[in-house]
Parts: C-alpha cells; sequence; structure tokens
C-alpha cells in the first residue's frame, strides 16, 4: 500500500524511543492503522514489560479489528518475560501485519510471521529492513554470533596522538565531543575500560544524563535513567576500591584472570576470564558478555586495548574524535598494533559517517573485511 512506508517510518522512531532502556531487550516500535488513520502506538520500553504491540493494541481497543499493524521487528511467537505478540494480534483480529525483518532470535526467528499466517492474517516482511537493522545492532549481533557489538572510542590530535609522553590524555577533545561521548554511553548496555585508564584518569565511566544535549532528561522519566555496566579488564588485580567509578551509582563489573577471592572489591560483579598473551583472552571475555546479554559496548581505553581488541577481529565500529592539535613526535600513538611491517597489513576501514562536533571532527568507521 502507497502509505505503508509512513507508518513504518513512524514504527521505526517510536523504537527509536527505547534506545536507553530495552537492554538486552530489541528496539521495536509499531503503529495500527484502520482506514488509513493511526488508531494505536507504542514502544518497547524495558525487558519484562509489555512488547511494542501491546502497547499498540491497548490503545487501538476495538479498532484493532481489520487493521494493519506495521512492526520494526516479526511479532514474537515464544513466552519470554511476556507472552507471544502474535497471539494477542491474532486475538484482536488485527486483518494485516507488516514486519520489516525477522527476528533473528532463535526462539522465535520466522515462527512469529508464520504463526500470524496460519491464522489467516495477511502477512509481509521486508519493508525498510536496512533501517530497521540499525536500530538493533547491537542485539542482532548478539543472536546472529553471540558476540556483542564492539564500538572502539579514540581521540587523536592531528598527528594521530593520543596522550602527551607522560601520559597526560584526558582533555585533548573539546567540550562538545565529551557531551558527544555521553549520547554513545547512554544507548550501550556496557562500558568497557581498563585498570590503566582509571587508574590513570580516575574516570567516572557513567552517564551524566544532564549533559546529554536533546533534552533526553525531560523525555524520560527518572526510574528509566539507567546506567550502563562498566565492565573494568583487571588483568593484574591493581583496582583499588577507593577509585572514582566505586562512589557513583550503577553497577561494575570486575574482570580479572585469577580469582584470589580476598583482594575483589566489595559490592561488584566478578568475572574471571583465562590470560592469552600476559593480558585477558578477549576472545572469550567478548563470547561470555554476550551470554550476559550485553548487546552493545562503548570501550573507552587506551592503545593497548585498542590494538588487541583491533588485532583479535573485535572491533564492529571505530568512533574517532580528532582535534585540531598537534601533540608533535613525543606524543603516544593511537594504538598499539605490533608486527607490522608492510602496508597489506595495515587494518583498513570504511568511512561511515563524517561529523563536525564544536570545534573537533567525528569520524565512525567501519572495519573492511
Ligand atoms: C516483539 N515485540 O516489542 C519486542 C520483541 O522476554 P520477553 O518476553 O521480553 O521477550 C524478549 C524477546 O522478544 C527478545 O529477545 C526478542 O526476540 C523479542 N522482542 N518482540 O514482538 C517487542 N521487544
Ligand atoms: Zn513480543
Amino acid at each position: 500500500m502507497q502509505n505503508d512506508a509512513v507508518y513504518m517510518a513512524r514504527a521505526l522512531e517510536l523504537a527509536q524511543l527505547g534506545r536507553f532502556t530495552t537492554s538486552p531487550n530489541p528496539n521495536v516500535g509499531c503503529v495500527i492503522v484502520l482506514n488509513d488513520q493511526i488508531v494505536g502506538e507504542g514502544f518497547h520500553l524495558r525487558a519484562g514489560e509489555p512488547h511494542a504491540e501491546v502497547h499498540a493494541l491497548r490503545m487501538a481497543g476495538e479498532k484493532a479489528l481489520g487493521a494493519t499493524a506495521y512492526v520494526t521487528l516479526e511479532p514474537c511467537s515464544h513466552h519470554g518475560r511476556t507472552p507471544p505478540c502474535a497471539d494477542a494480534l491474532i486475538s484482536a483480529g488485527v486483518k494485516r501485519v507488516v514486519a520489516a525483518m525477522q527476528d533473528p532470535n532463535p526462539e522465535v526467528a520466522g515462527r512469529g510471521l508464520f504463526r500470524l499466517q496460519q491464522a489467516g492474517i495477511e502477512v509481509e516482511h521486508g519493508l525498510m529492513m536496512a533501517q530497521a537493522e540499525r536500530v538493533n545492532q547491537g542485539f542482532f549481533k548478539r543472536m546472529r554470533t553471540g558476540f556483542p557489538y564492539l564500538q572502539l572510542k579514540l581521540a587523536a590530535s592531528l598527528d594521530g596522538k593520543t596522550a602527551m609522553a607522560s601520559g597526560e590524555s584526558q582533555w585533548i577533545t573539546s567540550e562538545a565531543s565529551r557531551k558527544d561521548v555521553q549520547q554513545f554511553r547512554a544507548e550501550s548496555s556496557a562500558i568497557l575500560s581498563t585498570s590503566a585508564t582509571v587508574i590513570a584518569d580516575n574516570p567516572s565511566l557513567n552517564v551524566r544524563w544532564s549533559e546529554l544535549s536533546n533534552g533526553i532528561r525531560q523525555e524520560y522519566p527518572e526510574r528509566d535513567l539507567r546506567q550502563p555496566l562498566r565492565i573494568i579488564l583487571d588483568g593484574h588485580n591493581r583496582v583499588t576500591p577507593d577509585l572514582r567509578l566505586f562512589s557513583l551509582p550503577g553497577d561494575i563489573l570486575l574482570v580479572r584472570t585469577e580469582r584470589g577471592d580476598e583482594r575483589w572489591p566489595d559490592n561488584i560483579e566478578k568475572m574471571v576470564i583465562p590470560a592469552h598473551n600476559g593480558g585477558i583472552d578477549l576472545v572469550v571475555l567478548m563470547m561470555q558478555l554476550g551470554r550476559r546479554q550485553i548487546n552493545t559496548i562503548w570501550t573507552e581505553a587506551g592503545p593497548t586495548l585498542a590494538g588487541a581488541l583491533l588485532q583479535a577481529g573485535l572491533v564492529d565500529e571505530l568512533v574517532l574524535y580528532m582535534a585540531p592539535k598537534l601533540l608533535g613526535d613525543d606524543a603516544r600513538g593511537l594504538c598499539k598494533l605490533p608486527g607490522l611491517s608492510a602496508l597489506s597489513q595495515a587494518p583498513e576501514f570504511k568511512l561511515a559517517d563524517v561529523q563536525q562536533v564544536g570545534n573537533d571532527l567525528r569520524l565512525r568507521l567501519l572495519p573492511q573485511t
């Protein structure tokens, strides 16, 4: 139908409203239309609460009878924390369902659409699929591979340096870039850093909702503004409880290579991962974080972790803030990639987006495979 794309675009807009809260669930939006009029709208806010379709059906009431439902993800067919949305659409008497894409969750994976079809509902899928993919990059990667979607934040000078020789590095980029970072943190399931970084910079690694630029604080009730999980890699047991991040709200997951119970700080989650090349085995770590239902990881650390993640092929996206400064020859490089000797071995990236942020440039880059 002619207006299908308009209604799906609205459903995608609604799906986006869940981006700070739905993890580990996906962002999903739903619009119900009768006689070319929107009679119901909804989105998924939080795991354990009703799915997008249920909110939209509640709003539509009896007007769902004979209507078309536009959903950004295949309606679910399983009993998870909530009952199947496919059944709710069938009992409400919806006539047609248009889904942007199938749900890659193996519990669903086509069964939702099949069940609707079996009930005599007209079913279509694939409308605005590329956009629908983008609202759930993390959830989809985890469902398809078991690994989280990992973003690596880097901050560099014009000459590609990230810190002075002394290690001084915290304020290379502008205030505007630091605000921009808050947005990425807020949308992530977890923020990943290392003991080296938290000891050197003593950062909060949490979301300062008041600093987010676009009025998010007004749009969302206080209870919805969760803090992403802070994951600290501490391969050499160096983290101590006096660091700032321990005194701020939000959960912390400390990752070490040996248990040694007595020396862990209190009130944190512990994870023990085998050692690899003198550090934590990052591939095993990511598998475990996927199992722990972490969809997206925002990484803020130094050149060692950056290089190791890149070499292990675990980075899905680089977000590079480039400040118009020169730090000179003695400054430190952006990421440690030992053993590169030929240009043919140099990792390459595809530029996905470039934006000016204050006086800095923000580049979003995807590894070339
Ligand atoms: C939908 N609509 O709005 C969402 C869906 O534990 P539950 O009951 O919340 O189910 C979670 C799973 O349901 C999730 O992994 C994904 O496959 C699907 N999410 N499905 O029809 C929604 N959020
Ligand atoms: Zn559902």
